[in-house]
């Protein structure tokens, strides 16, 4: 195992419920560091561009509605084995599917309204990262 970085996004289902601290508990309990974090609004176009991968999907357009429905907290976590570390923390997409403890069990409204986003893979994470943030703004 090496340390990692990836990205995390809490959604604005989160933000609304002002769920930011709990949901921050679950990452720094799980062995996870934020090194860099930030509140924004999203534009329509970042969100096009940040779930490019997905523009294909029946669900594309109102992902990108929901993302964009309100503010988003914008987070680097940092640790050993960081990507499937917090995908552990996050739980399944489905929040139906999802295992006990996990963030989307407890927090997540339904499979679009899900509470978090976490990268899947080093190169992905890479991406999504630079996406969002300059170097200067991540302190480990
Ligand atoms: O990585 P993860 O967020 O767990 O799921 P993805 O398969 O990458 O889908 C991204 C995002 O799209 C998901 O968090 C909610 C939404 N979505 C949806 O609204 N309906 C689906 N059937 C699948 C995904
Ligand atoms: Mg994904």
């Amino acid at each position: 195992m090496a340390v990692e970085r990836t990205l995390s996004i809490i959604k604005p289902d989160a933000t609304r419920r002002n769920l930011t601290g709990k949901i921050n508990a679950k990452f720094e309990d799980g062995g996870l560091r934020i090194v860099g974090q930030k509140r924004v609004q999203l534009s329509k176009a970042q969100a096009e561009q940040f779930y490019g991968v997905h523009r294909e999907r029946p669900f594309f357009n109102d992902l990108v509605s929901f993302m964009i429905s309100g503010p988003v907290v914008l987070q680097v976590l940092e640790g050993e084995n960081a990507i499937a570390r917090n995908r552990e923390i996050m739980g399944a997409t489905n929040p139906a599917n999802a295992a006990e403890g996990t963030i989307r069990k407890e927090f997540a409204e339904s499979i679009e309204a899900n509470s978090v986003h976490g990268s899947d893979a080093p190169e992905t994470a890479a991406q999504e990262i630079a996406f969002f943030f300059a170097g200067i703004e991540l302190v480990g």
